[in-house]
């Protein structure tokens, strides 16, 4: 294995739900093999550079520590930019997702397919701002910081999250599903908790359910469909009131599984298929980031 080092990351996206792919880019980062994101800027929206007629766009920075080589490290980003349906057509044009390698510890390189440091790096606010929040001893940072006009603007993205994830003890066991990322987040975004099944009337700890022919089933075999179903509107509803356009939701649940649930026969095994807030949601057109 090779040894561990620091890379910082400049993020940026001004097609589609910005936010959505913003967060799924770190979370996609945070679970690739020899690489864990260490600090996350806060989110900043800011006015498009280079070609002006678009959209504006989200931006942040991100710390990680890898093992990767900066090849490797290059190819496993780029995938995920593809993964998040990005596309290459214009240059600086509208784009889903943008990962940019901006430093890679004190490496020097510039050949075509990578240069680092990023070479325009230091010409864009964009990139400059949110970075000092992540690399605060890099000196430049600050003195190449330039005063125009163009807008960049630090914003406070809602998150719907599954209770769970961020650690209260309200899956059916009373436990939880603690997520490290999701903490970490914590400062840059305002979230919003739901757990459905709690507040669909369901006790904690309760008896474990599963999706069988469209009804939900406890294990002990009581139909609690009509649970399931206002612990759903009233999420939604949450959402609504709030203005969230991104929910964090627990994978594999009869709830907020997305994707995969468990199969309906308490065995364990996962078939295709969304939980019954899920399914709401994508319905109501909030898009979920499954966890
Ligand atoms: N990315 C570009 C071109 N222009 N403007 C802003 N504000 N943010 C970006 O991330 C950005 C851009 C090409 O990578
Ligand atoms: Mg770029
Ligand atoms: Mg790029």
């Amino acid at each position: 294995m090779s040894k561990e080092t620091f890379a910082y990351l400049s993020l940026g996206s001004n097609m589609g739900n910005k936010l959505y792919y913003i967060v799924s880019a770190i979370q996609r980062i945070n679970i690739t093999k020899g690489v864990k994101v260490s600090k996350i800027s806060s989110f900043y929206e800011t006015d498009p550079w280079g070609v002006k007629e678009q959209d504006s766009f989200y931006n942040i920075a991100l710390e990680i520590r890898t093992t990767l080589l900066p090849f490797d490290l290059l190819r496993t980003l780029q995938k995920i930019e593809t993964n998040l349906r990005r596309k290459r057509e214009l240059r600086w044009g509208p784009r889903t997702i943008d990962i940019d390698i901006i430093f890679y510890g004190d490496l020097k390189i510039g050949i075509e397919e990578l240069t680092v440091p990023h070479p325009r790096y230091r010409y864009r606010n964009f990139v400059l701002k949110p970075m000092y929040e992540v690399y605060p001893h890099n000196e430049y940072l600050l003195k190449y910081m330039k005063i125009d006009s163009s807008k960049i603007k630090k914003v406070i993205p809602k998150i719907l999250v599954s209770s769970c994830l961020m650690g209260e003890n309200c899956n059916y066991k009373g436990g939880n599903s603690k997520n490290d990322l999701l903490i970490k987040l914590r400062d840059r975004v305002e979230y919003i908790l739901i757990c459905p099944e709690v507040m669909g009337g369901l006790g904690i700890p309760r008896v474990p359910a599963e999706i069988k022919d469209g009804k939900i089933i406890t294990k002990d075999d009581k139909d609690v469909t009509a649970e399931f179903e206002i612990g759903a509107f009233l999420a939604l509803e949450k959402a609504v009131k709030r203005g969230c356009s991104l929910a964090i939701m627990k994978g594999k649940s009869p709830s907020c599984g997305f994707g995969k649930i468990y199969s309906g026969n308490f065995t364990g095994d996962l078939i295709d298929g969304d939980g019954i807030t899920a399914k709401l949601f994508i319905k109501n057109k909030i898009d979920i980031i499954s966890v």
